[in-house]
């Protein structure tokens, strides 16, 4: 059983990576229209937290969404359809990179506002609790987004009505070119869960095995009907802010060195081979594997059609 959940993170985490990989390639050589924002060396987050989640359960995603969406289990062929503007993708191409959902499988959507989705997640736990099901919704927000005021209005009414909410901060360090405390008036995110009367914790968003237990407690604390957490998870931005982002607030050396010491899919390796949880070949089948699915996701994107000019105004209202 732990070995198939094993195997699971590193199936999603390299999942993530590799498709991330062929979107910046993509993405540099001017393939991808709009803006596209990588959440590489932050996999572990997505991978833990999800890891807790049924297709039944909510998340609420960011501008940096394709992390989320793949790890709770949107198909790779249509997000990459959909990041290259084509017809068969999640939005039928008018959509791109931060608008991709999934109701399916309980993805309710990246978002270009940031902080816009604290609230629709405060919003579908109420759904839930109303409906007296057990399922719970999660919103992975910013360090930078913690400072908008819906951050603020989320937990006060998550906390009063004790609505079945998890609130995953991924502090990156970084919100576009402002390091966060220059900005955040507290060091530790977690800290504001006080001001609402939540548990707030502090985890190693790199460190996948921790992420899966810190979420999986608050996810049930959530579904018992003890009400929301909120959960820093301690990371940083490897990428650029977007793609092509020249990155003139901060040095080279900082970011490999960050990356060298703390590259999430490189600390789960160095684990499991050496607690003998996961052998080399048994790695090397999920690396072929995964990277076959995103080479056979290009290719679906790359034969696929654009939509027709005709429908350039439909589906972009309700009816
Ligand atoms: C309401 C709003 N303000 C500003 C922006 C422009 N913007 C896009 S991403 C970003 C930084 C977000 O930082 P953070 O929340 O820490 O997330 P990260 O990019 O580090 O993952 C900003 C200011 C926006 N998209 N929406």
């Amino acid at each position: 059983m732990k070995k198939d959940l094993y195997m699971q993170f590193y199936r999603t985490m390299y999942k993530i990576r590799t498709f991330e990989r062929r979107i910046e390639e993509f993405s540099m050589k001017g393939d991808i229209p709009g803006f596209v924002h990588l959440y590489i060396g932050e996999e572990a987050i997505a991978t833990g937290v999800c890891a807790n989640l049924t297709h039944q359960d909510y998340i609420q995603s960011t501008h940096r969404g394709h992390g989320h969406t793949i790890a709770k289990g949107a198909k790779v062929n249509r997000m990459m359809a959909e990041l290259f503007g084509k017809k068969t993708g999640y939005c039928k191409g008018k959509g791109g990179s931060m608008h991709i959902a999934d109701f399916s499988v309980g993805m309710l959507g990246a978002n270009g506002i940031v902080g816009g989705g604290f609230t629709l997640a405060t919003g579908a736990a109420l759904a839930e609790k109303i409906k007296k099901t057990n399922n719970v919704s999660v919103v992975f927000f910013g360090d930078g987004a913690s400072n908008r005021g819906t951050f603020h209005e989320a937990l006060n009414m998550a906390a009063v009505w004790k609505l079945p909410v998890v609130f995953v901060c991924e502090n990156n360090e970084w919100a576009s070119t402002t390091p966060y405390l220059t900005t955040t008036s507290v060091k530790d995110i977690s800290d504001r869960a006080v001001g609402y009367g939540i548990p707030g914790e502090i985890v190693d968003g790199n460190d996948v095995f921790a992420v899966y237990e810190a979420s999986g407690k608050a996810i049930e604390r959530a579904r018992k009907g003890e009400g929301p957490t909120l959960l820093e998870m301690k990371t940083y931005r490897i990428k650029g802010h977007y793609v092509g982002d020249p990155q003139l607030y901060r040095t080279k050396e900082e970011v490999d060195q960050r990356f060298e010491e703390n590259d999430p899919i490189r600390r789960f390796e160095d684990h499991v081979l050496s607690e003998g949880i996961l052998s080399e070949n048994e790695m090397k089948a999920i690396v072929e594997e995964v990277v076959g699915e995103v080479d056979k996701a290009v290719e679906f994107a790359l034969e696929s059609p654009f939509p027709d000019v005709e429908e350039l105004y439909s589906d972009l209202y309700v009816d």
